[in-house]
């Protein structure tokens, strides 16, 4: 070796360790640094928390045997077996047209559609899997493109879904669930991770603008495992800016995301049991529920909300700052269930009526009330008052003036007293009702 030679080898390891150490450094900032949302991204959080009330679409091949989402799971199942259903998955009736005047006549605003739930079947095109709906299903075509661009030519957002966890596939790393569908426990992280952000490039890029990506799992594995949330974040904020980030982990919020949801409960709640170990944060809000007690199609749940409690969930859940995405489970026909729809078009007569009241409002109170809830919009303030039978009076805590007391069906006036601390709504007048909307002008 020669000293030349010597000279370029020596160089050439500066060089690379000057690349080295300029990468991790670069690293290392990059995860100092906190997320910084885009504007398109604030202005999507604002236009998300006007919205108020959204639909979850459970949909996939469980459907077909009308058991629910998590079958493969509570039955127990092999998920090769299983997986033979996809061979029969033709939903003659499914016309994404049907479904989405049906949600908008709802007034729902944004549709939440599941494109892979925890049995890991993709209901998009997937060059990424077989186990979908074009290379496993004799219907061979895309569910979520057809939901997609009708979404877009309805003019309603569209959100997606989409399980960290899968029961399924080999490379992920078996947690809580699934144990019993056959998986061989060879798990490979690097390479599961690597298929779920294909996918999400996939949805990201094949279908338009998506409102929102909403994920699901996360509490299958241990609190201490690494799902790397925070560069799969980053690939959605990159693909599209505006496309806000959630996740049903039960937790708070993570860095990186955008709003925050909370399942069967509203913001504060806990009766379902998943949201003890979260408080509420200042993100945009979001509560799920069911409008029966399942989320994919189940046979022999009639057990239906009726239409007077979902549309005081949706007022609830505006009284707390938070949107309300009521679940529907289409039947593996593609039709939505006849009381699912009827309960849609109640509470769509209802919104054309008083959506004004919950629409693009702020929460007012800090503390729930017995008898219903306020809102704010502006120097209006609207009280909802959702009792089968009328109080006498109402006593809202409140800091404002208020100038006029008036019922929002008609304009009459109210008596109202100015107390320490709030005001005295006098309400023997009137006739109760699913909710009786009471208009306050303030100061
Ligand atoms: O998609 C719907 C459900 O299939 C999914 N989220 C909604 C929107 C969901 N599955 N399970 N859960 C929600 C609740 C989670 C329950 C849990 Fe557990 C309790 C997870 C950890 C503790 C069940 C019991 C699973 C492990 C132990």
């Amino acid at each position: 070796m020669n000293l030349y030679t010597i000279y370029t080898v020596v160089k050439s390891v500066c060089r690379q360790a000057l690349a080295v150490g300029i990468v991790a450094f670069a690293a290392l900032s990059a995860a100092a640094q906190h997320y910084q949302p885009s504007p398109e991204n604030l202005r999507a959080r604002e236009e998300f928390n006007d919205m108020r009330f959204g639909v979850f679409i459970h949909w996939g091949i469980y459907s077909m045997f009308g058991q629910g989402e998590w079958y493969l799971q509570t039955g127990g199942l092999d998920r090769d077996e299983y997986a033979k259903a996809a061979a029969g998955f033709y939903p003659a009736n499914f016309d994404a047209a049907k479904w989405v005047s049906a949600i908008k006549a709802s007034g729902a605003k944004y549709i939440c559609f599941t494109t892979r739930h925890h049995d890991g079947f993709s209901m998009f095109d997937t060059k990424y899997s077989d186990y979908d709906i074009m290379d496993a299903t004799p219907f061979k075509r895309d569910i979520v493109k057809e939901l997609a661009d009708e979404c877009h030519r309805q003019g309603i957002k569209l959100h997606l879904y989409y399980s960290h966890l899968d029961w399924t596939r080999d490379d992920y790393p078996l947690g809580r669930t699934g144990h019993k569908t056959g998986r061989k426990g060879s798990a490979d992280w690097p390479g599961y991770y690597r298929f779920m952000n294909n996918q999400l490039t996939e949805l990201l890029t094949n279908y338009g603008p998506i409102g929102a990506i909403w994920f699901d799992g996360h509490w299958d594995q241990p609190k201490d495992f690494d799902w790397q949330l925070e560069e799969q974040y980053a690939l959605i904020h990159r693909l599209q800016p505006a496309c806000l980030v959630g996740n049903n982990h039960h937790i708070a919020p993570y860095e990186g995301e955008d709003f925050q949801m909370f399942e069967r409960d509203l913001p504060g709640e806990n009766h379902a049991g998943y949201s003890g170990e979260q408080s509420v944060s200042k993100l945009p809000l979001e509560t799920c529920q069911t409008m029966n007690g399942m989320w994919g199609y189940k046979v022999a749940d009639r057990n239906y909300k009726s239409a007077k409690e979902l549309i005081r969930l949706i007022v609830k859940a505006a009284g707390k700052g938070a949107n309300l995405l009521l679940n529907v489970g289409p039947q593996p026909s593609g039709d939505l269930p006849a009381t699912a729809l009827s309960r849609l078009s109640e509470i769509g007569e209802w919104m054309g009526k008083y959506g004004e009241t919950v629409y693009g409002t702020d929460r007012y109170l800090t503390d729930a009330q017995e008898w219903g809830t306020v809102v704010r919009k502006g120097k209006k303030l609207y009280v909802h008052i959702l009792a089968d039978r009328m109080p006498e009076f109402v006593a809202i805590p409140m800091m404002d003036k208020v100038r006029e007391a008036v019922t929002f069906d008609g304009g009459e006036k109210l008596k109202f007293e100015t107390i320490d601390g709030g005001i005295v709504l006098h309400t023997s007048s009137l006739q109760p009702a699913t909710d009786r909307i009471v208009t306050l002008l303030i100061k």
